[in-house]
């Protein structure tokens, strides 16, 4: 591959000593810094157009014309009978647990943001976690049959990544036991299982708008579902139970989400195809380029379904690699690439494959917003990194004596 060849030839003519890396006192490779997740903008034009719209009428919320065509859009593209805005991921699962009556224990992957234990223990339901697959990291169905119990009343399952689940064997295994099943879709705005978009699996799906998400609200959430009960609950659930006749029917919270942040949605969502794409040309760049480096595996996060491709991650196996996950952080950290290991889950359970991803998993700055330009030098570094390792192990061993 011509574009390779060209980022590893380039990484030995730039780097030719490996006292010129940042961590060593050499100039960082980026001026300024590299972030994962960096948001995805429409013009600002495209913004203001929306926000004057909402000026001109001085209606900014309460289930204002703004939210409800972004909720009409978002259940028309995602092909489902009914999409809930939210102020944000983790309230549009709150109000889901009361809308489906959740209680008892519920099953979660042990690999996750911590925000869907938090919430599940806010609503006085235990979490219970288990671990994830070998190979898409998400659920282990096997694992979730070992720990059923009578008081277990639903599965949340995270489609990490922009990997989609086994969204049919989860379906057939919470059927047979009567379970309800969340999707966790924070993740995977754009992702498709057999042409199907995820939003309208299991008994609903959770999507998180947040500005580092593949679509965005700024802040934001929302829930698709296709029951027409469960939707008619969120609508009062988010707006503190009122209903229809502005009478108090049931017990909510406020949870709504506001006429400047649909702003946001309605002009990120006109661009949506274009910023995935620009999204999946990152993440071919960074496959085909580390490709080459020993010991960087870039995790495939379509090999169930079609992903969003916003995430870049990879596996570090230090051993062929030559230096350990967190020291390829400090090191590529130090150039100005702000690479992460994501999540931080709780060491105290003997879970094997969450285990490993903890200690190998790194994040490195993707999505629409990362040129191809940049990953060539990322991944060039990523290379010299590779080729040098002994020499860097053996400098940031004596930096620390
Ligand atoms: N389920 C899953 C699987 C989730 O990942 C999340 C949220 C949820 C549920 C809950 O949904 P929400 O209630 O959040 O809607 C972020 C986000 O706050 C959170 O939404 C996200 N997941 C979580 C994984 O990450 P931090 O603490 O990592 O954010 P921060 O500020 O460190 O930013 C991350 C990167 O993005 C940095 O490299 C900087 C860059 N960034 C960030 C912001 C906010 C920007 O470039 N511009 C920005 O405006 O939490």
């Amino acid at each position: 591959m011509e574009f390779r060849l060209r980022a590893n030839i380039s990484s030995i003519r730039d780097r030719r000593e490996v006292t010129d890396l940042a961590i060593f006192g050499g100039e960082p490779a980026f001026s300024r810094s590299m972030y994962v997740s960096r948001p995805s903008v429409p013009s600002l034009d495209m913004f203001m157009v929306r926000v004057a719209e909402a000026w001109e009428r001085q209606w900014f919320t309460n289930d204002g014309p703004l939210a409800q065509e972004l909720e009409r859009e978002l259940a028309a593209q995602l092909d489902v009978s009914h999409c809930v805005l939210a102020g944000n991921g983790t309230a549009a699962m709150s109000i889901l647990f009361k809308a489906l009556d959740l209680d008892g224990e519920v099953l979660i992957p042990s690999y996750t943001f911590i925000s869907t234990a938090h919430a599940l223990s806010m609503a006085g339901i235990k979490p219970v976690f288990a671990d994830v697959e070998p190979d898409s990291w998400n659920i282990d169905l096997a694992h979730c049959q070992r720990l059923l119990t009578r008081g277990t009343s639903a599965i949340i399952a995270t489609h990490l990544f922009g990997a989609t689940c086994d969204v049919g064997a989860l379906e057939r295994f919470c059927k047979d036991h009567g379970l309800k099943l969340i999707f966790d879709s924070a993740h995977a705005f754009g992702c498709s299982v057999d042409g199907r978009p995820v939003g309208s699996f299991g008994d609903a799906e959770v999507f998180s708008f947040h500005a580092t998400k593949a679509f965005h609200t700024f802040e934001g959430g929302a829930v698709t579902t296709n029951d027409a009960r469960t939707a008619s609950r969120l609508r009062k659930l988010r707006n503190f139970g009122f209903d229809e006749n502005g009478h108090v029917a049931m017990v909510g919270t406020n949870a709504k989400m506001s006429e400047i942040h649909a702003a946001m949605g309605l002009a990120n969502l006109e661009c949506i195809a274009a910023t995935l794409k620009r999204s999946q040309d990152c993440h071919t760049a960074y496959q085909q380029a580390l490709a080459g480096v020993e010991g960087i595996s870039v995790y495939r996060p379509d090999l169930r379904g079609r992903s969003n491709y916003h995430y870049v991650v990879a596996d570090v196996d230090s051993k062929r690699f030559g230096l350990t996950r967190d020291q390829l952080l400090r090191v590529l950290q130090a150039e100005n690439i702000v690479a992460r290991r994501y999540f931080y889950p709780d060491r105290s359970r003997d879970f094997p494959y969450t285990d490993r991803l903890n200690d190998r998993l790194i994040q490195f700055p993707g999505g629409a917003d990362v040129k191809v330009t940049d990953v060539e030098k990322i991944c060039s570094l990523m290379a010299f990194i590779g080729n040098s390792s002994r020499d860097i192990s053996a400098m940031l061993a004596a930096s620390v004596d």
